[in-house]
């Protein structure tokens, strides 16, 4: 049990500072919370429908509008834009395994 706690608190870790850039009826953002809720982690949603400040965001950081998108933030602080559903959800499983 404490070697499950330390596990998930280290991909918390790993995953700080990371943000699911999504809007609510999306099915691709939709594939990609249930991966999440499947795999027991949380990120901060940033709902680019109804927050157009996080809109605004997603096009000045990944360039495109589309969903879902993760941010993903590095230990040093270096950002990087993930656009396919695919490879967010291949993302995170790398993230609890590795
Ligand atoms: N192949 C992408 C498809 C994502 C996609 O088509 N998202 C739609 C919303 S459901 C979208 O953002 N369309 C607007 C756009 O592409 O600008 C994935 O699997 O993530």
């Amino acid at each position: 049990m404490a070697k499950e706690r330390r596990f998930l608190s280290n991909t918390k870790k790993r995953l700080k500072g990371h943000q699911l850039f999504y809007f609510a009826t999306c099915p691709y953002c939709i594939k990609v919370r249930l991966a999440l809720w499947w795999m027991g982690l949380k990120l901060p949603l940033k709902d680019i429908l109804f927050r157009p400040e996080s809109k605004a965001d997603l096009i000045a950081g990944g360039g495109k509008k589309q969903v879902p998108c993760l941010r993903i933030e590095d230990e040093r602080g270096g950002i990087q834009w993930m656009y396919e559903s695919r490879d967010i959800i291949r993302y995170l499983k790398r993230q609890l395994t590795s």
